[in-house]
């Protein structure tokens, strides 16, 4: 109990420290347009609906490799991001929860709210 506490307050803290970094918008919605640059995805919070599909498009500005993969761990899913080219992901996540996508390094940080 404590611990869950615990969880959902630094949560909240990391979710605030993301917010003002990126001025990221939460929202639900069918596509969303994500850009990768300066060590942000903007942005890096996405709300979507259980069972509903929805693309994620991936704008990457960021030359460096780092940058060069999109991972979403818990789904298995890991997807080249070209230069300055769109790279769309269509995701329809089954389970309420939040899901992290990363860099491959872990250096670039987003979640995906499923509700
Ligand atoms: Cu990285």
């Amino acid at each position: 109990m404590v611990n869950l506490i615990g969880i959902s307050f630094i949560g909240l803290i990391i979710w605030w420290f993301w917010f003002g970094k990126s001025k990221a918008s939460t929202k639900v919605d069918d596509y969303i347009e994500i850009k990768v640059k300066d060590g942000t995805y903007d942005p890096a919070y996405i709300q979507v609906k259980a069972n509903h599909p929805i693309t994620l498009r991936f704008i990457r500005e960021d030359p460096t490799p780092c940058a060069e993969v999109v991972v979403f761990s818990t789904l298995n899913i890991s997807e080249q991001l070209p230069l300055n080219k769109p790279k769309d992901i269509v995701l329809s996540i089954k389970e309420a929860g939040e899901y992290t996508f990363t860099c491959q390094m872990g250096m670039y940080r987003g979640k995906i709210i499923v509700i």
